[in-house]
């Protein structure tokens, strides 16, 4: 909610059991997060030691690797700092996610000496990943030459550093745009560019689609929805993640913000007003809004979820924070609800786990100051 990491204390052995679900929705979310598990003692004494069968024993470390950026366990006191430092500097840093920094009881009662502390300021660096003036070039050509340029753009939008660009790249290329994930809620609804409904149908007749920051997963056919002959530009905070599951004409690695800035000023003047297939994407949004009027209005009992969403947006507005928790609802949620400004849209994300309503309200309503 903060833009700034979440950290969250848990017990040995349980706790950092229980956290397990959380740290992989955040892993798959790609949000950053600090989790500090406790650990029995590590050498022989009173408290036990290792591998002696003491309460709460057990190998975090290993349990947590395979869901995090970073698990480890700190060896002594006096490198408290430098760890927690490493924790912070890796979660956010290039595509954000979860680390779990484990403290043995020798380590957090142990203590130290203060001029002993191993602590580096300045161990974080602001600086966002920057794109490829090469594949700028190219992705601009791309879009100059392009007659039905479609955007596509998704949650690693939310990291940006640039909040402004998304609106100021479509002022110079007024092309039809889809926010998903953590994006929704970056342009308001009546922009003219902003569609919700018919992004598969946009889709297969773009020919040439800017993804930024979502991967062409699940949401998106893996890729299939694109159809075969549609040119595509990727941008990815994870140079890895370009090229996966489909071909690509241009790959770039980058904060989306900054490409999506980088790619106004290489289109300079030549703007890429493609005004009838922008048309064309309105009607059919309209059309589709209209085809389910009757759904949205509809005193059948069950309540339909269409009328049940059309009453709640009647409440939404630029303040309001829209937490979906579950399944075939939230997709229904997020084509109706007209959510405004970073932040405002929460939802399992890509692990899609059922139950992250409460946490995430929690949150919510700690909002602090938005970063992004
Ligand atoms: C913690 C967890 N348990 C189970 C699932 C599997 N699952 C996905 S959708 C779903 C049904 C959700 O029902 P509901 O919350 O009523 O939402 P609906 O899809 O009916 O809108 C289940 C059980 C899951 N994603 N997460």
């Amino acid at each position: 909610m903060t833009g700034q990491p979440g950290v969250a204390a848990v017990t040995a052995g349980p706790g950092v059991t229980d956290a397990v679900t959380a740290v992989a929705n955040a892993q798959r979310a790609q949000s950053p997060l600090v989790l500090l598990g406790g650990q029995g003692a590590r050498l022989l004494g009173p408290f036990g030691g290792q591998d002696r069968g003491a309460l709460q024993d057990m190998d975090h470390v290993q349990l947590l690797r395979p869901i995090t950026k970073w698990a480890v366990s700190v060896p002594e006191a006096r490198r408290i700092p430098d760890y927690v430092q490493s924790a912070f500097r890796v979660a956010t840093t290039g595509v954000p996610g979860p680390v779990f920094l484990e403290l043995p009881l020798e380590v957090l009662m142990g203590g130290c000496r203060d001029r002993d502390l191993v602590e580096y300021p300045g161990s974080r660096s602001a600086a966002r990943p920057c794109p490829d003036p090469r594949a700028v070039e190219q992705a601009a050509a791309l879009l100059r030459a392009a007659e039905r340029p479609l955007l596509v753009v998704g949650s690693q939008l939310r990291w940006t550093a640039w909040p402004e660009a998304l609106a100021a790249f479509l002022e110079a290329a007024p092309v039809p745009t889809f926010l998903n994930g953590m994006a929704r809620g970056w342009l308001p609804r009546a922009h003219r560019c902003h569609f919700q409904r018919v992004r598969s149908k946009a889709l297969a007749e773009a020919d040439l689609v800017l993804l930024v920051g979502t991967p062409p997963r699940l949401r998106l056919g893996y890729g299939e929805k694109i159809g075969p002959a549609t040119k595509l530009v990727q941008v990815d905070l994870d140079g890895a993640e370009i090229g996966r599951n489909r071909t690509v004409d241009v790959g770039i690695v980058a904060d989306a913000g900054a490409a999506l800035l980088a790619l106004r000023d290489a289109l300079g003047p030549a703007a890429c007003e493609r005004a009838e297939w922008l048309r064309q994407v309105a009607e059919q949004d309209a059309a589709a809004v209209a085809r389910t009027r009757a759904q949205a209005e509809s005193d059948e009992e069950p309540v339909n979820p269409l009328r049940l969403c059309a009453e709640v947006n009647r409440f939404v507005d630029a303040k309001t924070i829209v937490i979906g928790d579950g399944g075939d609802f939230v997709a229904t949620a997020a084509y109706l609800l007209d959510v405004e400004g970073p932040g405002s849209w929460m939802d399992p994300g890509p692990l899609g786990t059922l139950g992250v309503g409460p946490g995430y309200a929690l949150a919510a309503s700690w909002r602090g100051p938005t970063t992004a």
